[in-house]
């Protein structure tokens, strides 16, 4: 199994956050998306979008993080990570999705202007940063609700989890939301998260 990924991806990281969980090793590729090699040809051809990450196994070639995590779910048993009940299951899509459509676009936006500098305008950043502020609202509120973030941990709390990593990351401050801080904080400590921290400086 081999994994195409990038350390500072907040994708990436919650598909090797639920392999910590797992005991799943897959063979890591680094892709450098410095040097665009993830708009090469050859990367194009695993990832049409090119971007990380693609999961390799078996013969299957899979991008997209929330179905790489389903799969490796399905694949090793995961349990309570994405649980059979219909309803649970539903809440754990619901929170994967609200995390790609609201949560993740102004915060990675937010990120590619800190670290690449002008991909956005100052009143663009600005804007992310109150889009944020409103997806944070809606997290608090949902915090800890029967099958939400902040109960038995599933995929959508790893999800969760890399994304407010990279919003900290950024400078993004978490004191006006403190179910999120406090649920955040514990979460921190568990080794997947450690062991997946990008190396920087
Ligand atoms: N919906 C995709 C998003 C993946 C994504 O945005 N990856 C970023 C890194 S975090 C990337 O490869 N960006 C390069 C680009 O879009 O050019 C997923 O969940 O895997």
């Amino acid at each position: 199994m081999k994994l195409y990924t990038h350390p500072f991806s907040q994708h990436c990281r919650r598909v090797l956050m639920l392999c910590g969980e797992l005991g799943v090793e897959p063979e890591l590729a680094l892709v450098s998306l410095e040097t665009g090699e993830h708009k090469s040809a050859e990367f194009l051809k695993l990832n049409p979008a090119g971007q990380v990450p693609v999961l390799e196994n078996e013969g299957l070639v899979l991008p997209e993080s929330h179905a790489i995590m389903k799969y490796l779910a399905a694949r090793h048993g995961a349990g309570e990570w994405y649980p059979a009940e219909p309803a649970a299951r539903a809440d754990v899509d619901r929170w994967l999705d609200w995390t790609h459509t609201q949560l993740n676009p102004p915060i990675q936006a937010i990120a590619i202007h800190a670290r690449m500098g002008g991909a956005d305008s100052e009143a663009g950043v600005a804007r992310s940063g109150e889009k944020a502020i409103e997806a944070l609202d809606i997290l608090e509120t949902g915090l800890g609700s029967k099958n939400g973030i902040g109960g038995t941990p599933t995929l959508a709390d790893l999800a969760v989890a890399s994304t407010l990593a990279l919003y900290q990351m950024c400078g993004g401050e978490l004191e006006r939301f403190p179910g999120i801080a406090a649920w955040f904080e514990k979460f921190k400590q568990r080794p997947s998260f450690l062991q997946t921290a990008p190396v920087t400086g």
